[in-house]
Formats: C-alpha cells, structure tokens, sequence
C-alpha cells in the first residue's frame, strides 16, 4: 500500500471515529430509550445504538474502499479483495454505555499484510482523539504521546476479564500480578485502555480472551508510542477470540510471564 492510500484510510477513519462516536453520544443521552439485549452475560450487552454505528462506518468504508476487508462486532466479516482488513468495533464499552458510565468509544483498527497498520480511538464523553498509523507516531487530540518508561511497577495496570474464562484462572492472575506488587484496575473498555497504555496513562494492559475489534486499534497505538504487544493471530484466527496484551517496553516481558498467556492458546 503507498503511502497515499494510507493517508486516505486515515483521513476517513479519524472522520469516522467522530461521526460514529458523535452518534453514539446522541444515543447515550438518551440511553433509557434503547431496547437493550443481554447477548449472554450482563457484561455482554448489545443495542441499536451498537448495530447504527457499525453501519454508519461500515457503509462509508465500502462506498470508499470497495475492495477493503471488513470485520465488526455487530455484523461480521465482508471479504475483500485488496490485502487491506478494518477491524472495528463501533461502540467498546457496551456495558457502561448502558449503564450510563463515560469509560467507552469507537475504535477502529486496521491490519495489512504487515501487520497492525492503523488506528483511531475516540472517547466521546472526553471528546478525546487517539490516532497512529504505522512509522507516523500516535498522537492524542494532535498531541505526540508516548508509553511510560520503567517497569511495571511504574504505572497502573489495565486488566479485563469476562464470563468466558475460568475464575480460577483470573483470580491466580490477579494474585500473582499482586504478590508482584503491582497496582491494577479494570474499566469497561478494553480498547480505551489500550490507548491509555499508548498516552502513558497505564503501563499496560491484559486481558486472557477479547476479540480482534476490541484491540487491533490500541495496538497500533501502542506500537507507534514504544510500547510492545501480544501479536493477534491472523487469518482465520482474526475473527476468534485470543489473549490481549500490551504494555510499556520496559514493563512487556515480566507482564507477559505473570500473565502466562502463551501456554494456554484455547481460551
Ligand atoms: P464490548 O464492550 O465491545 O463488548 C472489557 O473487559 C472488554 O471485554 C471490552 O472491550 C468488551 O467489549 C469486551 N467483552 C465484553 N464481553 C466479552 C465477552 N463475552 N468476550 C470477549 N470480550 C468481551
Ligand atoms: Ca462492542
């Protein structure tokens, strides 16, 4: 891909990342409206607020990219034919948008034959704009940001965990990164704290099972602000779930031993 086709993508997804999160923030307020659905769990939530965002972004993409790969949450994936996959997630944080809590945004990532190569973050209720593209840095509203320096003693961790993986597991997790003595919170939205590990808000992040929208944005971030990351599985793997992490450099290797994602490839 030139890098004019990469300055377009960009240009639309940070165009897109606003209009779909301003239409979320229209939904939010008035939220109480919303048929919600429980998918599974009550942390696993869906609304119409959810499938009108994906569309709106997914159907400017297509207009413009024709030939681009698309994967969403809400409506799956569209082949394409150009080496190019968006992987989007139009609202991360679906339970604390329903429930009326600021921690959420859109996120919308992109993969080429090389790997990670774009990503916006906007967070509506902060009115704040992560943007990277691969070899250009990441900034935050026009701002240059980098990860933090030091171990992973020398910030916050970001952790999540959902229904889906074993409560043993979490908990020996949770135990281990505490006998470490590390400091940890959890907050709705994987994608958002991704991008916080890439302003130097959290000195990483991990999360034993999320999906390819939920990270492929923030991953960018965080490659283009110093920090490392737990490669996502391409191909078919890209619309399976996987371990996430990511982190500051110097804090990378011991969160990724603690968190032993690697020996447990099936969750
Ligand atoms: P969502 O809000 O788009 O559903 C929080 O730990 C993260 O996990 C969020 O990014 C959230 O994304 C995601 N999440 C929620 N339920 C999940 C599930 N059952 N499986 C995988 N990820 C989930
Ligand atoms: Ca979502």
């Amino acid at each position: 891909m030139t890098n004019d086709m990469n300055a377009e993508r960009l240009k639309l997804a940070v165009d897109l990342a606003r209009r779909g999160g301003d239409l979320a923030l229209d939904y939010f307020r008035r939220r109480d409206a919303l048929v919600v659905e429980t998918k599974r769990h009550v942390t696993d939530l869906v609304s119409e607020a959810d499938r009108e965002v994906e569309t709106l972004i997914r159907d400017a993409l297509e207009k413009t990219f024709p030939e681009d790969a698309i994967l969403g949450e809400e409506h799956g994936l569209s082949e394409g034919s150009s080496g190019f996959t968006w992987v989007l997630d139009p609202i991360d944080g679906t339970a604390p948008y329903l429930n009326g809590l600021p921690g959420w945004c859109v996120s919308i990532g992109a993969r080429d034959g090389d790997g990670p190569v774009l990503g916006v973050i906007y967070a509506p209720i902060l009115d704040e704009l992560f943007v990277a593209c691969r070899g250009q840095g990441a900034t935050l509203n026009g701002e240059p940001i980098r990860a933090l320096d030091g171990d992973l003693r020398a910030g916050l961790l970001g952790i999540g965990a959902n229904d889906r993986v074993a409560s043993d597991r979490v908990g020996r997790m949770l135990t281990e990164l505490m006998d470490a003595g590390v400091g940890w919170m959890r907050y709705g939205s994987g994608a958002l704290m991704l991008a916080w590990v890439a302003a130097g808000r959290l000195v990483g992040y991990a999360e034993p099972r999320m999906n390819a929208w939920d990270c492929m944005a923030g991953y960018v971030l965080i490659l283009e602000a110093g920090g490392r990351i737990l490669p996502f599985p391409d191909g078919p793997g890209l619309t399976l779930p996987a371990p996430v992490l990511g982190a500051s450099a110097g804090a990378y290797d011991e969160l990724r031993d603690i968190c032993d994602f690697g020996s447990a490839p099936d969750w």
